[in-house]
């Protein structure tokens, strides 16, 4: 008998491919879909395939009694609440490493988007109106204040990448690391201290709207602030409200508090990058990332450590 698995958003055809391979797969995309698994398949589900951002609900994990592990196609865990999954003996794997290089690769690109103006630039070619004049003047790169929020392996990876680019970096994390780069224990204290501030903190109670009104204001109106970790940790109607008055200097986001849903006010500012949450968006990347979660389930099922847990 083949193990039975309920996927909970759309993956990558590889992973699909690799999950309809080895397993029954019942998906559950949506909320009808979900109840109609859950009635058919619940008793019998052992796995659950899943993405970052989508984790599993706690209702769908209540109403799975044989679930035994839960596979994130993705690094960040915080939608699977890893108490529950410790209390019921329920295992939880993550995709990590594989998508360090594009995640930072992302947020370097986002900043010299939304500095060198690449997106007005590129649609002011297309909508004809270069020989009507010239674009007005990005900002420089090179050499700015770059402070890292979250210095694990992702904000480590952006820290090196924006050296090259001659920053004097920053950082708040945890606790201190061994690195060249100013520690500060707050994230105010380290938008008082930047002029670009990146988001690359994992999502937790802890950091939910890390990024508030007042980290904002220290950031100023020359000030950009990206995000490449999850919507939550921005206070998103503050963000608004400090681009809106100019408080701000711009803003570069591949991850929004209600995504896919984006507020109409961010669509609005010319000083504003938005990407669909696409920094893992490769396809070595994501092939990386479904041999992963592939490796972690086929261990599992055959009683074989995981490559990479969480629980
Ligand atoms: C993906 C992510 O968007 O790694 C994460 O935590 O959010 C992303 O890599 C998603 O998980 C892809 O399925």
């Amino acid at each position: 008998m083949r193990p039975e698995v309920l996927q909970l958003c759309p993956l990558t055809p590889a992973l699909e491919a690799g999950l309809a391979d080895r397993f029954t797969v019942h998906r559950g995309f949506d909320d009808a879909q979900r109840r109609a698994a859950l009635d058919e398949a619940g008793e019998r589900i052992r796995a659950v395939a899943t993405a970052g951002n989508v984790g599993i609900p706690a209702e769908v994990a209540a109403a799975l009694p044989g679930l035994e592990i839960v596979a994130i196609n993705g690094v960040g865990y915080d939608k699977v609440d890893l108490a529950e999954a410790r209390r019921r003996g329920v295992r939880v794997t993550n995709t990590p490493d594989v998508l360090t290089d594009d995640v930072a690769d992302l947020a370097v690109g986002l900043l010299i988007a939304l500095k060198r103006q690449l997106v007005l630039g590129d649609r002011h070619v297309r909508e004809g109106r270069w020989p009507a004049g010239d674009l007005g003047l990005g900002r420089k790169v090179a050499g700015r204040r770059c402070g890292i929020l979250g210095l694990g392996r992702i904000g480590l990876g952006i820290a090196r990448r924006l050296e090259a680019f001659g920053a004097i970096i920053a950082y708040c994390n945890r606790s201190p690391r061994d690195v060249p780069y100013a520690y500060h224990a707050t994230p105010l204290a380290l938008a008082g201290d930047c002029e670009v501030l990146v988001v690359a903190a994992a999502a937790s109670a802890e950091t939910r709207h890390i990024i508030d009104a007042a980290v904002l204001a220290a950031l100023g109106p020359d000030g950009v602030l990206v995000n490449v970790a999850r919507g939550s940790l921005v206070d998103e109607a503050a963000l608004i409200a400090a681009l809106r008055d100019g408080r701000l200097g711009g803003a570069a986001l591949d991850v929004f508090e209600n995504e896919p849903h984006v507020p109409e006010a961010l669509m609005a500012f010319p000083n504003v990058v938005l990407t669909p949450h696409m920094a893992s968006a490769t396809r070595e990347t994501r092939q990386a990332m479904a041999d992963l979660v592939l490796a972690n389930l086929d261990a599992h099922f055959a009683g074989a450590p995981l490559p990479t847990p969480v629980v």
